[in-house]
């Protein structure tokens, strides 16, 4: 076993000068989140620009007993992507495999390189006349690789679905070094254990994803999106259920903002503004989407809007007249995650509970916290068509930025003991890197868990890829983001 002041020589050997860093002041933007929540410390940072590349890379490390933690665009909520603070370990960074190695319209499927940009895929799917619709906040900066590892979520999953569900084929490189090539692009296959599962959502904890086959749809030529206004959500889950019954598949995004997350969003982004004039404390943001250029989605969601003005559930709204409302729409919710950064120290959560749930879990979690920290600022917001909120907290206005850390660990268990309490999860799409790992122990079945260990024993027997992430850790000490 070599010393780990040896690895940057024999990782050269392995990627070349071009492909490696090990100049602290060269390593900065590897070693610090895009948050700059989390930053660690490295022995290198790797930039293999081939699969063949990324082997050697991994079993040079193995054969050193140096751990390997893999990174896309560093945009991970959860601290995943980042070394320890030991020094020791390496960063396999993706970001030299950026080909989009192919295309097949009539297949509807792309293939591309872990390190493409999320956006790069949607341009490459677009000029092909189809759709990648994995649609996120930060799709300018992730990659597919991160993507794949965290099984993102976004805007567009109550229509098209999670990362998991637009995957067919991934080549990866086990933590031993070899390479498992399941690039396969069909859409049916029965032979046996389905092991890409197994790698997208592990965070990096089983190999390095080098590659994958995703799916395609036709591309949407028409949309209609609304801003409406709403007393509580309540009337967000009963707007989901008119909207749905009369457009069917072509609702394409459903996403819930409380009047705290806007706020936040108004008083820090430049160019966006209240599209209502009255304050209301509930908001959705509706969008329909159809292949046809000409569908009619104006006259069909103002039907929706009708319904629901009748049922007194929607106390006002606004379709949006063109590109630059909808640009500016969106941008309200888009700009809540950067915002809430101005408002000093953030929680932040990502659970799921059963749409039905919703109205009861925001009422029980929000009095909780209320009772806890009064005044707490409680910026809730998200896909609520998949059940998933973004309840984050924010300290109350002018307060000490220390008193809200020193509570933090008790506010995140009242939002998660709330969480589990409606049969939810708590992490529905960041994932758990560093941040959910400890406490992730005191919300999933054990047994789960240690089948969890199991399999991570199989695959990395020498817990050299990416450790100290997703599994809890043996002493088991909960502690909250
Ligand atoms: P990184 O942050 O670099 O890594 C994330 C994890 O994946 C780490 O554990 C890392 O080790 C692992 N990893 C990265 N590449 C590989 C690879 N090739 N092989 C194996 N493991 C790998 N997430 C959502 O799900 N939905 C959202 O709507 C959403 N919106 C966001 C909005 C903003 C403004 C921001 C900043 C983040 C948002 N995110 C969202 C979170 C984040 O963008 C996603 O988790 C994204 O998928 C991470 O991709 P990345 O390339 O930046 O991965
Ligand atoms: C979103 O939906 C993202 O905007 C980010 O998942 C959520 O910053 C957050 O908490
Ligand atoms: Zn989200």
């Amino acid at each position: 076993m070599s010393a780990v002041a040896d690895v940057p020589s024999l990782l050269r050997d392995a990627v070349g000068e071009a492909g490696l860093i090990t100049d602290p002041a060269d390593m900065g933007r590897y070693l610090t989140d895009w948050r700059n929540a989390y930053s660690g410390r490295a022995a290198a940072v790797v930039r293999p620009g081939t699969t063949e590349e990324v082997a050697a890379v991994v079993r040079t490390c193995r054969d050193a007993g140096v751990a390997v933690v893999p990174q896309g665009g560093n945009t991970g909520l959860c601290g995943g992507s980042m070394p320890d603070d030991s020094g020791r370990q390496v960063v396999l960074s993706l970001d030299r495999m950026r080909r989009v190695r192919g295309i097949d319209p009539v297949n509807q499927t792309v293939t591309v390189e872990a390190g493409v940009v999320l956006q790069a895929v949607q341009e490459a799917a677009a000029a092909e006349g189809c759709l990648f619709p994995l649609s996120l906040g930060s799709e300018g900066s992730c990659t597919v690789g991160g993507n794949l590892a965290t099984n993102a979520g976004g805007t567009g999953v109550l229509r098209y679905g999670n990362m998991r569900d637009l995957t067919l084929g991934l080549e990866v490189v086990l933590p031993d070094g070899r390479i498992w090539n399941g690039l396969r692009g069909l859409r049916k296959d029965n032979t046996g254990y389905d092991l890409k599962h197994l790698f997208i959502g592990a965070e990096g904890t089983l190999g390095v994803i080098t590659a994958a086959v995703l799916k395609l749809f036709p591309a949407v030529r028409s949309r209609a999106t609304a801003w409406v206004a709403l007393p509580s959500p309540q009337a967000a889950v009963d707007l989901i259920g008119i909207v749905r019954a009369l457009c069917g598949d072509r609702l394409t995004g459903f996403e819930i903002m409380s009047r705290q997350s806007v706020d936040f969003v108004l008083a820090h982004r430049a160019g966006v503004r209240d599209p209502l004039d009255a304050v209301h404390p509930w908001y959705v943001l509706v969008e329909l989407g159809d292949t046809l250029p000409d569908a009619g989605l104006g006259g069909l969601l103002e039907a929706a809007l009708e319904e629901a003005f009748e049922r007194d559930v929607a106390a006002d709204a606004v379709v949006a007249s063109g590109s630059a409302q909808v640009a500016e729409l969106w941008g309200l919710r888009e700009g809540i995650s950067e915002a809430q950064n101005f408002e000093g120290p953030s929680l932040k959560h990502d659970v799921t509970v059963p749409v039905s749930s919703i109205p009861a879990f925001v009422e029980q979690t929000d009095r909780a916290l209320q009772k806890a920290v009064p005044g707490i600022r409680i910026v809730t917001y998200g896909h609520i068509g998949d059940g998933n909120l973004h309840y984050n907290l924010s300290k109350p206005a002018g307060s000490d930025d220390d008193d809200f850390r020193a509570v933090a660990e008790e506010l995140a268990r009242v939002v998660y003991d709330s969480t589990s309490s409606f049969d939810g999860s708590i992490s529905a799409e960041h994932g758990l890197g560093q941040s959910k790992r400890d406490v992730i122990a005191d919300y999933k079945d054990a047994y789960e868990l240690e089948l969890m260990r199991g399999l991570k024993q199989l695959f990395d027997p020498d817990g050299l890829m990416n450790p100290g992430k997703v599994l809890p850790r043996e002493d088991g000490v909960a502690r909250a983001e």
